[in-house]
């Protein structure tokens, strides 16, 4: 092995014990929600035996909202979320908040249910 070739293993293992924490402290970041765009509504929805509750919010036409689901219970049937037009389906683990990012229409409403279609809700465009 040519003396250059070991500078470049060396300099490899450098670089590889430098990238290495950085690239794992991105993927613990990545596991949060990213930081809700400037402006945005953000509306949170908690989701218990009756449904949701808010299970009606507004929001301005063609903006950007977050909405924020926590299902408090595992009575009823919420453990499932559908945004049907939007074609967002997810699961609500107990307890634990879930993220939707959505962009409201130019008018009308995105309307959401549980798995089976029992529990509705809907952001309005305002
Ligand atoms: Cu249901």
């Amino acid at each position: 092995m040519s003396p250059d070739q070991k500078a470049n293993r060396a300099m490899r293992k450098l670089l590889a014990a430098l990238v290495f924490p950085i690239a794992s402290s991105c993927s613990d970041a990545s596991q949060k929600a990213p930081p809700i765009p400037p402006g945005a509504t953000e509306v949170k929805i908690s989701v218990d035996d009756k449904g949701y509750t808010p299970s009606e919010a507004r929001a301005p036409a063609g903006e950007p909202v977050r909405l924020v689901f926590t299902r408090t219970t595992d009575e009823g049937c919420g453990q499932q979320l559908v945004f049907p037009d939007q074609k967002i389906r997810k699961d609500l683990p107990l307890k634990e908040p879930v993220t939707v990012d959505i962009t409201m229409p130019a008018s009308g409403k995105v309307t959401f249910s549980c798995g089976m279609d029992m529990y509705r809700g809907a952001i309005v465009v305002e």
